[in-house]
């Protein structure tokens, strides 16, 4: 893959969408990733509400899974003084480039994704447009900031080299006037690294290892949910599907057997340990011993988030008060990307 061009700044940028319950999927696959960057890069965090609007949600409920995403980040150990952190809608520059993005992208590379056809199911032609242009907003999330890495699970891969595809084409059909504009080498928009890392890149259903651990998938039982309280969090592991054999002693024998996979990599993420590992330490031994040591680690580790999480939501308007300054800083690197923007498109505004 390219590195982006070197005078990018290097500019970590991802998105959550606040859309009920916070899982450990989103905490491993994305957001221990985002703490850990905040040591190597300048971080936005996004709070992507736009995104959650492209399926009917309650308003009420909007509001607090808003300030509960926020709550979540902060407890997991982000920095939102260092760094940056909002919510998606405060922002209209991310909105206002989706659409010149919409008119860069092609239907053809939006009819390829596969999580709007998941998404939309059979019932095609009900589904929202905002559904089937998600990808284009969440190009402009990114590149609103012109950001130069996206840390995020595995299932967002697609969209994320769509992302790549869609600054390269605005970099490709706008070139000259790019380079009229004082970017000597054409590159107005870096194409965007995704950042997929970890041994839990994809965290699958506790209920069958073959598919995505999920919000939306309407057994509680499927996930782990960052709020769960720890009898709650036993009884989920405890009820998790496992095949009769006992564990392998090395990974090679995990192959075959998703369920299993997927217990050890999510021990091996929350360890910070590899899954040899882990193998070495409960290989041969039964899933039961191995699911209490699971248990107990889980809830070592997510108890804390949880009652800081607690602690925040009871408060949200210091959370709000965090959300608007993080909006305050986002808006000014937006506008100043969306000024440029419209200087290449060749829109006439105030400079
Ligand atoms: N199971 C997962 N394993 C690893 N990473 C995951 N992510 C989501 N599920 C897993 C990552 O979490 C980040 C935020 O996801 P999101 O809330 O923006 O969207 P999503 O992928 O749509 O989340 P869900 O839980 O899968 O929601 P539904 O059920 O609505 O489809 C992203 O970086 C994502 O990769």
């Amino acid at each position: 893959m390219s590195s982006p061009s070197p005078h990018f700044p290097q500019r970590a940028f991802s998105g959550v969408q606040p859309t009920g319950n916070l899982h450990l999927g989103n905490y491993l696959g994305a957001i221990t990733r985002f703490v850990e960057l905040q040591k190597t890069h300048e971080c936005i965090y996004c709070v992507v509400d736009m995104h959650a609007i492209t399926v009917p949600q309650d308003p009420d409920e909007l509001t607090a899974s808003i300030r509960e995403v926020t709550a979540a980040f902060i407890a997991a150990g982000i920095d939102a003084e260092k760094h940056i952190v909002f919510n998606q809608s405060q922002v209209s520059e991310h909105a206002e480039l989706a659409w010149v993005f919409n008119c860069v992208a092609r239907l053809g590379w939006l009819n390829r994704m596969t999580q709007f056809k998941e998404k939309a199911g059979k019932d095609r032609e009900n589904a929202s447009v905002g559904l089937y242009a998600y990808p284009t907003l969440m190009a402009a999330d990114i590149l609103v900031y012109r950001a130069t890495h996206v840390p995020v699970g595995e299932d967002q891969k697609q969209h994320l080299e769509l992302s790549r595809d869609i600054a390269q084409k605005f970099n490709n059909d706008f070139g000259d006037s790019i380079r009229g504009h004082g970017f000597a080498d054409g590159q107005f928009f870096p194409l965007p690294e995704p950042m997929i890392t970890g041994p839990a890149t994809r965290v699958m259903s506790l209920r069958d290892g073959t598919k995505k651990m999920s919000k939306s998938d309407p057994s509680d039982y499927s996930r782990i949910n960052l709020t769960d309280d720890a009898d709650t969090i036993a009884q989920k592991i405890r009820k998790a599907k496992t095949d009769p054999e006992p564990l392998p002693r090395e990974e090679k024998g995990l192959e075959a057997r998703p369920e299993a996979d997927n217990l050890v990599g999510i021990y091996a993420a929350l360890s910070d340990k590899t899954k040899a590992d882990v193998l070495r330490e409960y290989g041969g031994g039964q899933f039961s011993t191995f699911k209490n040591a699971l248990v107990e680690l889980c809830v070592t580790k997510l108890a804390p988030i949880a009652s800081e999480m607690k602690r925040l939501v009871a408060d949200p308007g210091h959370v709000d008060a965090i959300l608007i300054d993080g909006a305050d800083r986002a808006r000014a690197i937006a506008a100043e990307t969306m000024k440029k923007t419209k200087d290449i498109v060749g829109f006439v505004h105030k400079h």
